[in-house]
């Protein structure tokens, strides 16, 4: 909206409100919000996105929508295949069928879970793919569907391959917010400790804000191109732990094996917690705050992630903005702020 476009949005009917993570654009003093309309809707639904992209005629259509937890599609695989894999048919179907190929420009949301099992180290955009979840199988799918549309009607079909990318609005079922939001809590007292899955997964984890402009310079381009988008740089969930509650001058010492394992309080900074206005945390020395839980176990996991972004840096000059620390620093801040007024409306 802040480059002048009017933005035009998607949402699923809840019986909940589900539109929090950005009802604050509603509120811009600016009035940004004149430029931004939802429309009900679904990616399993073909009339209705007919509907939609016709009533819109879109330059560009940016498709983010997914059913996007890779644990939760061993549950619901049919329904990640409908939504990630066939949504992005439908769309592309869509935008042919009203004869807009020439007009409307489409960037799918592939992603770096395509790499999997991975078949070299680190992963480039000729790295081929091996998925090891429904969810993966699904935008595989996608990924061929777009660069076959593209070769097939010579439609501008984009793949970003997006490895992980987090903000503080990251959903609370994946791992960088769940630690963040279970941290923040833990030193005001309002959660006794976190259960996590492998310890051992290794991500590139990146800033969504570098990447979303990743996402539009592609959209920029004469000619459309799949790329990879990643910081180049991979860090185990026990080291996204460690800093998490470093940030809070909290040292944690991971001792145990597989199941077995705990992350334990080892050293206490009080001036980091005193700068936050905490007093006296609701966390000491010896506290067990990490524990396993089997149940976040994946059937086939994918263990390491490493991103190679040379192709974007050369040719849309790209460079991300946000190292891990600052990420961290941002989510843990964010997160610190909520936990605060929690505790203030739970007393
Ligand atoms: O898991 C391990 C888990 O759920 C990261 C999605 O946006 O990025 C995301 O997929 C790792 C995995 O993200 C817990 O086993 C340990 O190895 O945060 P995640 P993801 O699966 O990498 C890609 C690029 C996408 O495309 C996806 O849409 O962390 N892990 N303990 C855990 N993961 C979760 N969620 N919860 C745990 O307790």
């Amino acid at each position: 909206m802040e480059k002048g476009y009017q933005v035009h949005g998607i949402k699923r009917k809840s019986s909940l409100f589900n539109t929090q993570r950005i009802d604050h654009i509603y509120q811009d003093p600016h009035e940004i919000h004149l430029n931004f309309h939802l429309h009900y809707g679904d990616l399993t639904d073909s009339s209705n996105i007919i509907r939609i992209i016709q009533e819109v005629q879109p330059d560009e259509i940016y498709n983010l929508g997914a059913m996007s937890h890779v644990k939760v599609s061993f549950d619901m695989p049919e329904y990640a295949a409908n939504a990630d894999g066939i949504g992005t048919l439908r769309i592309l179907e869509a935008v042919r069928l009203l004869g807009l190929t020439q007009k409307t420009k489409i960037y799918q949301a592939s992603t770096s879970e395509l790499f999997g099992l991975v078949q070299e180290i680190p992963q480039t955009e000729k790295t081929p793919f091996y998925p090891r979840s429904p969810y993966g199988v699904a935008k595989l799918f996608a990924y061929w569907t777009i660069v076959n549309y593209r070769e097939a009607y010579n439609m501008f079909a984009a793949n970003g391959i997006l490895f992980n990318h987090e903000s503080p609005r990251r959903g609370e079922t994946f791992v960088t917010r769940k630690i963040t939001r279970a941290a923040t809590l833990m030193v005001y007292g309002l959660q006794k400790k976190v259960f996590l899955g492998n310890l051992d997964a290794k991500r590139d984890w990146g800033h969504a804000k570098d990447y979303v402009e990743a996402m539009w310079k592609m959209l920029q381009l004469d000619n459309p191109d799949d790329f990879v988008i990643a910081t180049g740089h991979t860090h185990s969930i026990r080291d996204f732990c460690s800093k998490t509650f470093m940030k809070l001058g909290i040292e944690i010492e991971f001792s145990g094996n597989g199941i077995d394992e705990k992350g334990i309080v080892k050293s206490i900074d009080s001036k980091v917690l005193n700068n936050y206005g905490i007093d006296k945390p609701a966390i000491n020395i010896g506290d067990v705050v990490i524990e396993i839980d089997p149940a976040y176990f994946r059937p086939t996991e994918v263990d390491l992630l490493i991103g190679n972004p040379v192709k974007a840096k050369k040719i849309l000059n790209w460079v991300p903005k946000y190292n891990l620390e600052m990420l961290i620093n941002e989510m843990v801040d964010s997160d610190m702020e909520i936990a605060r007024i929690e505790k203030l409306t739970r007393k």
